[in-house]
């Protein structure tokens, strides 16, 4: 088979397990808000990676582009993003998510706790899931990030930077964009004890 149809299946299967996990989170929110009256979830975006991304991931890899280092090596062919309002909801749906008897946590990366050289913040998580491909169980991988409003702001425009520049970012903007992620550290603080104290404490 060559490597364009093992593409095609590889993106079927992921695909599947794209399905299945926006399922699981549907309903895991659903019963959130039934439960507490409250949805955590501003909102929640899903992709799945490009072919070219794919390929560029490994290439900045180093390595062979093969159906065994695409999957052992790129772990966010799904990514799923949930973005919510507090830093403390952040806690609550990792939880909640840990709790969902389908998906296996396979890592868990506290970007909050510990951010990125570059200021980046966010929690992220890989979990497996099963799909069935032709009548057989497989397990997939799916990489979730979940972080704040003011996060994704810092993270999108981040991003831009990154796209443009490449590995060259000007220093400046590099210092300008860490100080600005301080700032929205301070800020997403700042909302968690204001909603206490808007909600008498809660
Ligand atoms: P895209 O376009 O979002 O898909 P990996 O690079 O995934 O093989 P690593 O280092 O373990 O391995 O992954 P990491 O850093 O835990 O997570 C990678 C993803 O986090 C990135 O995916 C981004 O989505 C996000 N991310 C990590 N660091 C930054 C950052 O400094 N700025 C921004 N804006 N996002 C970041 P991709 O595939 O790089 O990009």
């Amino acid at each position: 088979m060559n490597i364009d149809d093992e593409f095609d299946i590889i993106i079927t299967k992921y695909s599947l397990a794209k399905d299945l996990v926006e399922n699981k989170l549907k309903i895991m929110m659903n019963d959130f808000v039934n439960k507490h009256n409250y949805n955590p979830i501003e909102h929640f975006k899903s992709r799945i990676k490009s072919k070219e991304s794919i390929i560029n991931k490994l290439n900045n890899k180093k390595l062979d582009i093969t159906v065994d280092n695409i999957v052992n090596n790129v772990k966010d062919i799904v990514g799923i993003r949930l973005v919510c309002s507090f830093l403390t909801d952040i806690y609550d749906i990792v939880s909640l998510i840990s709790n969902i008897s389908q998906f296996n946590i396979i890592e868990r990366k506290d970007y909050i706790t510990n951010p990125k050289e570059s200021g980046y913040t966010s929690y992220h998580l890989i979990i497996s899931v099963p799909i069935n491909y032709k009548g057989q169980k497989e397990f997939v991988n799916v990489e979730i990030q979940i972080r704040t409003v003011a996060q994704d702001f810092w993270a999108s425009l981040n991003h831009k930077i990154q796209y443009k520049y490449e590995e060259n970012i000007p220093n400046d903007i590099k210092e300008e964009m860490y100080e600005y992620s301080l700032i929205i550290n301070q800020l997403d603080k700042k909302m968690v004890n204001l909603n206490k104290v808007v909600n008498g404490g809660k």
